[in-house]
């Protein structure tokens, strides 16, 4: 078992409150410009410009810092091929079979169907493993914890950093998604978690009109 070892925290850095309202607000403003895009330009994105926010997720907080997650950074065009093939599989069958009346119900404001055109279309495919365990030098198993919220704090970080650079995203959860260990060559362990579409969007993307709910339908304070 180590030790821990604690230095000063240097990084954190205080601010007038001032300061602090109007910095919140200009990111609240920020976020709330970011919608789910379904229309993507092929136009190329900087490498650098995903490096620097996967940074952002790595930087999550996670279950004992295992930090229990894998990105897949997909460009090349024959492997997303095979991605868009094996989701509009998978989702011919649950648009046309699996998916309750109740579902799809919910999903008809989204315009949603099993046609996944973007997943050629954008420069980029994140797909995202959770990481059930880690494996040591020695093969021997590392258990992870809080794997599900660790991943899903990660990818909600690469989010706002993808809409912060200026560029688009859509979250993609085909189901099952097993094909992904597949195509990606990913070892059983890693769980598919989802995909996360990013680029330009097109020049004619459109969005659906949806809302969001209100402070007062989702918080308590008390
Ligand atoms: N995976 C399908 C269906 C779908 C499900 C949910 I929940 C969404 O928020 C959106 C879509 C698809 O990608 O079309």
């Amino acid at each position: 078992m180590s030790e821990p070892i604690f230095v000063p925290l240097s990084k954190y850095q205080e601010l007038p409150t001032t300061e602090m309202l109007a910095r919140a607000r200009s990111f609240r403003d920020e976020m709330l410009r970011r919608r789910s895009v379904r229309q993507f330009s092929s136009r190329a994105v900087p490498r650098e410009l995903i490096e620097d926010c996967l940074s952002v997720a790595e930087s999550a907080p996670s279950g004992a810092n295992m930090q229990p997650w894998h990105f897949v950074v997909v460009s090349d065009p024959e492997i997303k091929r095979k991605i868009r093939a094996a989701a509009e599989e998978e989702e011919q069958r649950f648009y046309h079979g699996r998916a309750p009346q109740e579902w799809l119900d919910a999903l008809a404001p989204l315009g949603t169907d099993q046609n996944k055109p973007y997943l050629e279309t954008a420069p980029y495919l994140i797909v995202i493993f959770a990481r059930t365990y880690g494996l040591g030098a020695d093969g021997r198993k590392i258990k992870n914890y809080y794997v599900a919220e660790s991943v899903g704090i990660a990818t909600g970080m690469l989010i706002a950093a993808i809409h912060l650079a200026g560029l688009v995203a859509l979250t993609h959860t085909p189901s099952p998604m097993g094909f992904l260990n597949r195509i990606l060559g990913r070892p059983q362990q890693e769980k598919p978690f989802l995909i996360l579409v990013v680029g330009y969007p097109a020049e004619d993307a459109r969005v659906p009109t949806i809302s969001k709910k209100s402070l007062e339908e989702t918080v308590t304070f008390l």
